[in-house]
């Protein structure tokens, strides 16, 4: 019995590589992460799309509670099994009239874990829409070979690595979400997806969450760092500390440090490209 997927939902995630909507928080909780993404904006002058991009639940505490958040993690559990590492979480802000994009992509391309079956909540701040840039999917893609992917450096790409999917996709199959805020997309780490750039006049801002099964080997040497949200540590993966404040000291060096393997890791595989 899933805990918090219908059936249905399940087999979609399993056939197309993507379920939503799924009900992830409130959207009075919605609008308060909007709030607080402007206020880091504000105060720090930094844009959260590249400061809180990867493992910001090591920086900031209300985005470490969020990544434990139950409803989250039981949907997550009904795909991915009951022992759940969380291994990062990334801020993805579109503003109005934004022409930043995410070009077509498979995540598996630069995570070192084994198996391939991480999965990604992506968590709606603002609604999400084929006008201000919603995540699009190329359905069953994650069943598919693993795609080869070029470093095209084009302007206003929101991934830092900038990795697209060699010659392009055939976007007559790409599928456009739409999500409530509050509301949640689950997608395997597979399947091939990215998204167009704002055309609208509203913001559109998500919190992008990678789980992996606490089973899953780490093949990085040394090995990347994870976050136990449910079930047993198989100690696969080093731990990580709670920021108790943002940008505590503590928090602040495993997120260096995490970060530091991680562009390691993506010059090695563009090395090897
Ligand atoms: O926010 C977006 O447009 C894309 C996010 C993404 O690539 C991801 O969550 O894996």
């Amino acid at each position: 019995m899933p805990k918090a997927l219908a059936q249905n939902q399940v087999d979609s995630f399993k056939r197309d590589g993507f379920v939503f909507p799924v009900r992830g928080i409130s959207e009075v909780e919605a609008a308060d992460c909007v709030r607080k993404i402007d206020a880091f904006e504000k105060t720090t002058g930094e844009k959260a799309s590249v400061r809180l991009r990867t493992k910001a639940h090591l920086l900031m505490p209300w985005l470490a509670e969020l990544v434990r958040r139950k409803e989250i993690v039981d949907a997550v559990e009904d795909v991915l099994g009951p022992d759940i590492m969380c291994w990062g979480g990334g801020v993805f802000v579109k503003r109005a009239k934004d022409p930043a994009f995410v070009s077509w992509h498979q995540d598996t391309w630069y995570w070192s874990w084994q198996p391939k079956d991480a999965v990604t909540v992506w968590l709606a701040f603002t609604d999400a829409a084929t006008d201000n840039g919603s995540v699009r999917y190329i359905p069953g893609s994650h069943n598919e070979n693993i795609t080869s992917h070029e470093w095209t450096n084009k302007a206003n790409n929101l991934l830092t690595t900038s990795l697209e999917v060699q010659g392009g996709v055939d976007e007559a199959r790409a599928v456009d979400t739409r999500l409530k805020p509050g509301e949640m997309i689950l997608h395997h780490e597979r399947i091939v997806h990215g998204s167009n750039p704002n055309t609208s006049g509203r913001p559109r801002i998500g919190f992008s969450i990678q789980y992996v099964g606490a089973n899953f080997r780490e093949t990085s040497i040394p090995r990347t760092s994870a976050t136990l949200v449910r079930g047993r540590d198989h100690g696969n993966f080093e731990s990580e500390p709670v920021p108790t404040k943002e940008f505590d000291p503590e928090g602040l060096a495993a997120f260096d440090h995490a970060l530091g393997l991680y562009r390691e890791a993506a010059k090695s595989l563009r090395r090897g490209a």
